[in-house]
């Protein structure tokens, strides 16, 4: 009988061990909203800082165009201008005591490894609503001789070690928005809208 107590006493015990462990394991499972990250982006990467908006909502439009008697193969991309850009009062814009310093970086390709043209020698200090449009002209244009490249642009706000990424885009001069060789390229971003300009050649 003591025999038979023992046991039952015993086996509660495992029940009751069994149930602690599993409840514990429970604990110990990791947060999965742990971190969150704000917007999205098409291409973009960060420079080390934090991602904040660039979602796209736009798309492409195209302005103007080229003529030609034959079609042209090859694209030379000679600047862009910033028409508008949002959060620019501080201290809830992109800095907390004055405006962004913007700056660009263009990417040969897609996946952001291969700086074509590191534009931070031209940065715009501290931008406020009257600097805009903002005017980019590439020290020389960047060439791209194969129409099934891409070019691929993001854009700054320096803050030294931790710049914080604005916005950026990848694509290619090809397909049906580009079947009339326009000469400038719009992209429309939640807190930027860019102008690109473009020269068509053989
Ligand atoms: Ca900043
Ligand atoms: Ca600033």
């Amino acid at each position: 009988m003591k025999k038979n107590i023992r046991f039952l006493l015993f086996s509660a015990g495992m029940v009751c061990l069994f149930i602690f462990s599993c409840k514990k394991k429970e604990t110990e499972q990791p947060q999965s909203n742990s971190t969150t990250t704000a917007g999205t982006t098409t291409g973009g990467t960060t420079t080390g800082g934090t991602t904040t908006g660039g979602t796209t909502t736009g798309g492409t439009t195209t302005g103007g165009t080229t003529s030609g008697s034959s079609a042209f193969t090859k694209v030379r991309v000679t600047g862009f201008q910033i028409a508008e850009l949002e959060d620019l009062e501080p201290p809830l814009g992109w800095d907390a005591n004055d405006g962004p310093d913007v700056f660009y970086i263009i990417y040969k390709d897609e996946t952001n490894d291969k700086i074509a043209i590191n534009g931070i020698s031209d940065i715009r200090n501290n931008v406020v609503e009257k600097n805009l449009p903002l005017i980019f002209t590439f020290p020389s244009p960047h060439v791209i001789n194969n129409l099934d490249d891409y070019f691929h642009l993001s854009i700054y706000d320096y803050d030294g070690s931790t710049d914080e990424f604005i916005t950026g885009s990848s694509f290619r001069f090809k397909g049906s928005d580009y079947a009339n060789y326009p000469t400038t390229v719009e992209k429309n971003y939640v807190k930027c809208k860019l102008k690109i300009y473009i020269q068509w050649f053989n």
